[in-house]
């Protein structure tokens, strides 16, 4: 079965909304990793008057762009791969981080950040990324983008815990200012 692509969009943005933010609004409940059962996010979406299916759901966890969700080994319980805003505990092991890594956001929070540093924010961590052609577009979400380099190496040499979610995102709580430098358009890659 295929799907059209804003058909898998928008249930895309459904299940994080569900999955990572209000459980509640369609009476799902989450277990304390995220999970959800696969048959009781269908029927409290259909109560919900937002129809779902299996094969639907299993298509937008294969397509998604960002790996956003997970199906359990046995597929029977969903959940979103990071980006909670809810308390969850993904059971994600800490591991050592590349030497750099990249974080895009909007020129007009760069003052902010580079005096306060990079915070998580609604979430639960702060997000980076491997890719600075990742970094840019999720800066650009919120406007003008503008890409900042994190000497992960040397917060990670400092004692600072990173987190490598399923899809490759890397996660820490904070990044103070001294970590942060701003690529250059030109030196950008
Ligand atoms: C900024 C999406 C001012 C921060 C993306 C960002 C990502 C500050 C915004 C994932 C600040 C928070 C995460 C400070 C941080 N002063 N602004 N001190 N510290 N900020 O959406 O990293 O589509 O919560 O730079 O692709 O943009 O949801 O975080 O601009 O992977 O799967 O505050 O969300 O993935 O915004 O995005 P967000 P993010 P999904």
């Amino acid at each position: 079965m295929t799907y059209p692509p804003q058909h898998l969009a928008a249930t895309s943005k459904f299940l994080s909304l569900v999955l990572r933010h209000q459980p509640q609004t369609i009476g799902l409940t989450l277990d304390a990793s995220g999970w959800a059962a696969v048959d009781e996010l269908i029927a409290q979406s259909a109560l919900a008057r937002r129809p779902l299916t299996r094969p639907l759901i299993e298509e937008v966890v294969r397509t998604n762009d960002k790996k956003r969700f997970a199906l359990s080994d046995d597929e029977s319980r969903i959940r979103a791969n990071q980006g909670h805003s809810i308390d969850v505990d993904l059971g994600l092991g800490a591991m050592e981080p590349p030497a750099r890594l990249y974080h895009g956001t909007a020129l007009r929070f760069l003052d902010s950040i580079l005096a306060s540093g990079l915070d998580k924010r609604q979430r639960h961590h702060v997000h980076l990324s491997e890719s600075t052609s990742t970094a840019m577009a999720v800066g650009a979400r919120y406007g003008a983008p503008v890409l900042l380099e994190v000497n992960a190496g040397a917060m990670f040499r400092d004692g600072c815990t990173f987190f490598q979610a399923q899809n490759n995102v890397w996660l820490t709580d904070q990044v103070a200012p001294q970590y942060l430098s701003v690529v250059q358009p030109e030196s950008a890659r």
